[in-house]
C-alpha cells in the first residue's frame, strides 16, 4: 500500500476554501487532553460553525416557523459538506483525518450523546463556552450557530481553549425556558451535563414546540433567541422586531392578563379612591364576551416574558376609528420600551384610522410618553372621580 507524504499542511488556505462554502469559523482545536478514545486516537480537531439566520432566530420567540426547520436542514447539510471536504483536504495532504458528519456519528440513545460532541471541539477550539442553556455561547452571535467538527493528526495553529462559562449571574434562558430545563450553575469543564440542564425535560418541551410545525421533530431554541449575546447580534443585524415579541391573546389568557391589570391599576384606583373603578372590576367574563363579539372584535395582545403575560394593550374599531385602552406593563418590566412596542404592535393590527386614547390628567409620564407617539389631546373629562385627558393621532401623523 502506498502512502502519500505528508506535506506542509496550508490551514489558513483551507479556512478560506471552507468559508467561501459558508463556514462562519474555522477554529483549530487541541483534543489531545481527551482520552483517545473519544477522539479515535487523534490530536486534533478542526471546529467548523455556520451562522444561524438571525431573522429566523428571532421568530423563534413565538415558536418554531416552517423557515426554522428548512434552514435547520439547509444548514446540517453544509454542515456535512464543510465538514467532508476539511477531511478530503487534510487526507490529500497526508494526513489522517475523520469528519464528524451526521453519518459518521454515532448516537447512543441511552446516554443521550455522542461519543465527543461537538460543542466540546468548539470549547477546545475558542470558539466559545457552554451556556446555562447548555449550548455553546459566542460573543459574536450567541448561541445562534451550528456545529460540526474534524478530526485529524494534522500539525495545526492551535487556539486557546475556552475552561470557565462567561454567563456569570445572567439568568435570561433560565426565566424563559418554557421546559424548565436550565437548572441554574455555570458551566466548567469538570461539570456534567445534568447538573446544570435536564434533557429530558428540554426534550418534552422541544416536541411540543414543534409540534404543529413538524411532529416528532424536537426543535426549539427559545433559550437561544433570548440570550443577550443573541439579542446584541439582532439588534447590531437591524432587526426592529425582537424579544418579547407581541403576541395575539386568546380566551385562556383572560385570568392572568386581568391579574395584570390590577397590579398596574391599582395606583389608580387608590388616587380614585374607588377600589372598582372600570379595570379593576372587568370580569373574566366580560373581558371574553369582548374577545368573541363578531360586530366590534376586540383585539388584544400580550407580551410573554419569563414565562408569564407581563404587557398588554387592547383596542376596537368603531367607525374608523380606534379606541386604544388598558395598556399595562407590570412594574418590574417598565422602561425597557415594552409600553411604546406594543403601541405599536397594536397600531399596527389597523390602517388609515383615527386611534383615540384616554389617560389621566395628573400623569405627566403617561402624557408624554402618548405624545412623543403622536398623540395630541383634544377634550379633558371625569370619570370614577379622576380627570381624563382624551387624546387622538390622526392618519398620517407619527
Ligand atoms: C443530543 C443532542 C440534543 C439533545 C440533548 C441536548 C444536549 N445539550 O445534550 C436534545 C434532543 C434535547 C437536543 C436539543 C437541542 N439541540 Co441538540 N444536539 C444533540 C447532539 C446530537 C449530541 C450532543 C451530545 O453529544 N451530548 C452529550 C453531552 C454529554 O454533551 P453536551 O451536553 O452536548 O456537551 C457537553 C460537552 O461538550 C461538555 N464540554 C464542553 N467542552 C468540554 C471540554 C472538556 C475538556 C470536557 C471534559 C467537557 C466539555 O460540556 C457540555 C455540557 O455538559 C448535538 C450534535 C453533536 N454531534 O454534538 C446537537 C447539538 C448540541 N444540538 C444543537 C441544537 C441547536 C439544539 C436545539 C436548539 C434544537 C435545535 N436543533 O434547533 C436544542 C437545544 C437544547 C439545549 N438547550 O441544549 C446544536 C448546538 C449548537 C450550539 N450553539 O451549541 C448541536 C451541536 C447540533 C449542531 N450540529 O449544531 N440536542
Ligand atoms: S431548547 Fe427550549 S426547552 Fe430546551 S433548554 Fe432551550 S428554551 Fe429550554
Ligand atoms: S441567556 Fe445568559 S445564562 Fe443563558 S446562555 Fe445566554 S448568557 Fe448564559
Amino acid at each position: 500500500m502506498s502512502t502519500i507524504p505528508r506535506a506542509n499542511f496550508n490551514f489558513e488556505k483551507m479556512r478560506e476554501e471552507l468559508t467561501r462554502m459558508g463556514a462562519w469559523r474555522v477554529l483549530p482545536a487541541d483534543l489531545s487532553a481527551l482520552p483517545g478514545e473519544q477522539r479515535a486516537g487523534l490530536p486534533h480537531g478542526i471546529s467548523i460553525s455556520v451562522a444561524v439566520d438571525l431573522s429566523i432566530v428571532n421568530r423563534l420567540a413565538v415558536g418554531v416557523s416552517p423557515e426554522y426547520v428548512s434552514e435547520y436542514d439547509r444548514l446540517n447539510f453544509l454542515l456535512d459538506r464543510l465538514a467532508n471536504t476539511a477531511a478530503e483536504n487534510l487526507r490529500t495532504a497526508g494526513y489522517r483525518a475523520t469528519a464528524l458528519s451526521r453519518d459518521n456519528i454515532i448516537y447512543d440513545r441511552i446516554a443521550h450523546g455522542t461519543l465527543l460532541p461537538h460543542k466540546t471541539v468548539a470549547t477546545r477550539a475558542g470558539l466559545g463556552w457552554i451556556g446555562k442553556n447548555a449550548l455553546l455561547v459566542t460573543r459574536e452571535r450567541g448561541s445562534a450557530i451550528r456545529l460540526t467538527s474534524v478530526l485529524t493528526d494534522a500539525p495545526l495553529p492551535l487556539s486557546e481553549p475556552i475552561n470557565e462559562s462567561l454567563c456569570g449571574d445572567c439568568d435570561v434562558c433560565l426565566r424563559n425556558c418554557p421546559g424548565e430545563a436550565i437548572l441554574g450553575p455555570n458551566w466548567s469543564i469538570e461539570k456534567r451535563r445534568e447538573d446544570f440542564y435536564s434533557i429530558l425535560a428540554c426534550r418534552k418541551a422541544c416536541l411540543q414546540r414543534t409540534w404543529k410545525t413538524r411532529p416528532g421533530m424536537s426543535v426549539c431554541g427559545l433559550c437561544i433567541t433570548v440570550c443577550p449575546y443573541t439579542q446584541k447580534a439582532i439588534e447590531e443585524a437591524g432587526i426592529s422586531y425582537r424579544f418579547p415579541v407581541p403576541e395575539f391573546a386568546g380566551p385562556e389568557d383572560s385570568d392572568e392578563i386581568l391579574t395584570l391589570q390590577k397590579i398596574c391599576f391599582q395606583g389608580e384606583a387608590d388616587r380614585a379612591d374607588n377600589p372598582n373603578i372600570a379595570p379593576m372590576a372587568e370580569t373574566r367574563e366580560a373581558l371574553r364576551a369582548e374577545m368573541s363579539n363578531v360586530t366590534h372584535p376586540l383585539i388584544l395582545l400580550k407580551l410573554v416574558e419569563d414565562r408569564r403575560i407581563i404587557g398588554s394593550v387592547r383596542a376596537r374599531e368603531w367607525d374608523g376609528t380606534v379606541e386604544v385602552g388598558r395598556l399595562i406593563v407590570h412594574p418590574e418590566y417598565r422602561k425597557r420600551g415594552y409600553g411604546k412596542k406594543l403601541m405599536e404592535a397594536i397600531e399596527a393590527c389597523f390602517h388609515h384610522v383615527r386611534f383615540e386614547l384616554f389617560t389621566g390628567e395628573h400623569n405627566t409620564d403617561n402624557l408624554r410618553f402618548y405624545r412623543n407617539l403622536g398623540y395630541r389631546s383634544y377634550d379633558v373629562f371625569e370619570s370614577d372621580g379622576v380627570r381624563l385627558v382624551r387624546l387622538e393621532k390622526r392618519p398620517g401623523s407619527s
